[in-house]
Order: C-alpha cells, then sequence, then structure tokens
C-alpha cells in the first residue's frame, strides 16, 4: 500500500535555503520529523528510528519511471516502490518523500534532511565516494531528446564534442551532465534546465538542440508531448544503474537493507515492480554496485 500523504510547503530556515533547493515536503499525516542521528536507545539507530517513528524519510525527484509524485500526493515509482517494499520487511511501515532536485540529495542527505534517497540517483565514483549504496535495483541507459527528424543528426556524445555549435540541456549535477563534464564537453554547449518538463521547453523553444536524459525519463515525457522524439540508447554513455543511498555512517541500516533486498530480489513482487514501470528485471541480474561504482565521473 503506498504511504497516504499529505502536502506541505517547507521553505524553513536557514538548512534549505542552503541546500539552494526548492523542497514539497509530501509527508505523513504525523507532523513531526525526528532529525536523523538523535539518539535512541543509546546509540545513532537509523533502523530503530524509523521503526520508532513508523516511518523513513527518502529524497525523492518527480521523473518518471524511476519516481512519481501523483496528484493526491502519493509517492511512488520504481525506486521508491522497491525502497518501501524493503523497508516493510524492515519493520518500517511508512516512507515520507521529500522532492528535491538531483544535485541536492547528497548534500541533504548529509544534512539530515532526510534518510536515504530513492530517485535513481545513478552511481558513479564521486557519489559512491560521499553515501553508501544499496546494491543495484534498476539498470538503464541514457538518450537525447530531439526535435522530430532529429535535423542535426544528434546520437552520440562524440557528435555533441564534434559540433561546437550543438547545445545540449542537461540537469544541473544530474548524471547526463557528468557524462559530457567528464567528456570534456564545455560548459558553454551545456544548457541547465530544472527538470524534464523544463527540457522539452528548451527544446521547443530552440533553447537547446538536444536534451541528454535517461531513455525511460525521455519515452514517459513523449507519452504526452509530441513535439520531440527520443533516440535509441546513447551507445558511448555508460550503462546507469542506482539503488537507495545512505549516509556513511548508517552502516548498519545499510547491512540489514542489503539483506531484505537481495531476498526481496528472489520474489515476484520485485519482478512485477519493474515491470510495472517499464525496467528490464533481468538487466539488474548479476549487477553490483561495486562494478557500477567503477563508472567514471
Ligand atoms: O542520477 C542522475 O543524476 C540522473 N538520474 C535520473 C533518473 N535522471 C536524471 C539524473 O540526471
Amino acid at each position: 500500500m503506498i504511504a497516504n500523504l499529505t502536502r506541505r510547503n517547507v521553505l524553513q530556515g536557514a538548512g534549505v535555503a542552503a541546500l539552494g533547493a526548492v523542497f514539497a515536503v509530501v509527508a505523513t499525516g504525523c507532523a513531526t520529523v525526528t532529525p536523523a542521528g538523535e539518539a535512541v536507545d543509546g546509540g545513532t539507530d537509523l533502523l530503530a528510528l524509523a521503526k520508532k517513528q513508523g516511518y523513513l524519510r527518502v529524497g525523492i525527484a518527480n521523473e518518471p519511471p524511476y519516481t512519481q509524485v501523483n496528484s493526491d500526493g502519493t509517492v511512488t515509482g520504481c525506486e521508491p516502490d522497491v525502497l518501501k517494499a524493503v523497508c516493510k520487511r524492515l519493520g518500517i511501515d511508512d516512507v515520507q518523500g521529500i522532492i528535491t532536485p538531483y544535485e541536492s540529495m547528497i548534500p541533504g542527505l548529509q544534512a539530515n534532511r532526510w534518510d536515504a534517497v530513492a530517485a535513481g540517483l545513478f552511481m558513479k565514483q564521486s557519489r559512491c565516494a560521499e553515501v553508501l549504496y544499496s546494491e543495484p535495483v534498476i539498470v538503464s541507459t541514457e538518450s537525447f531528446g530531439v526535435p522530430v527528424g532529429n535535423p542535426k543528426n544528434i546520437l552520440t556524445v562524440a557528435d555533441v564534442l564534434a559540433d561546437s555549435s550543438l547545445r545540449i540541456a542537461v540537469l544541473p549535477g544530474g548524471f547526463e551532465e557528468g557524462i559530457l563534464n567528464t567528456a570534456k564537453v564545455p560548459a558553454s554547449q551545456q544548457i541547465k534546465v530544472n527538470d524534464g518538463r523544463s527540457g522539452i521547453e528548451a527544446l521547443a523553444a530552440d533553447r537547446a538542440d538536444a536534451f541528454f536524459l535517461p531513455t525511460l525519463s525521455l519515452r514517459a515525457l513523449a507519452e504526452t508531448d509530441t513535439s520531440f522524439e527520443v533516440t535509441e540508447q546513447v551507445p558511448d554513455a555508460p550503462r546507469t544503474g542506482s539503488g537507495a543511498a545512505f549516509r556513511t555512517t548508517d552502516t548498519a541500516f545499510h547491512t540489514a537493507y542489503n539483506v531484505e533486498l537481495e531476498a526481496f530480489k528472489k520474489t515476484p513482487e520485485f519482478k512485477e515492480i519493474l515491470d510495472l514501470w517499464g525496467f528490464d528485471a533481468a538487466a539488474v541480474e548479476g549487477a553490483t554496485a561495486d562494478e557500477l561504482c567503477q563508472t567514471e565521473g
């Protein structure tokens, strides 16, 4: 059962401003949020804390099929659905979703604004150095959103490098921005957009020639917008994979979570969730956090 949530705006205090993010907290009925790290039974024990308060706070985006916030405030999408199922196995009944941009997910986790990230925050070296990732839940690919007919024939990162007049829309702090930076695509060719919708608007307004985003996210946007098309998988972009991310101090929670996740992955329910959101369960078989954390960037 997806957690019942009510919506509340929380532009509270310097902390939020410092993160430079606008949060829409989607919270359960209960009002108080106990800051993580508060002593519980003589120590910082996230599992005990989450069980005691009855929920885990999770940083999310709103980028279907990875994450989705419904009009009634319910949080779903592939990553939150798997997180909720594993939390239930850990005895945590509820999950509170907090919407935030990708660039703020790890800073917010470290600032105790949430206790986990489950948003398709793809594993790569720099991120794996800052958080503890669970084993992967999904493996996916990247694509370009382009005007219909792909007039500039943008199919690869090499195409972008080969023509300095090309303007590529990316999310600030996102994995795709990282791919362009690793490939030495100058910042002058990168157009920063807030989210999927504003990326498509940049294409339509001819402020960008392509929008670099995960294939499935672009396809989800294309379901309600025919002004652009989605290229095949970008062949010179790395394979992407993600799971839940935790603070490096929450080692006990991370270990317990991985044990239940591995057990859950063997159940038909795991495959049902991935199928529901269009992810290939077979593709994640055999993939490991160690391997995906080798991804440059
Ligand atoms: O991990 C990231 O930064 C990327 N992940 C998703 C699911 N969408 C875009 C974002 O850049």
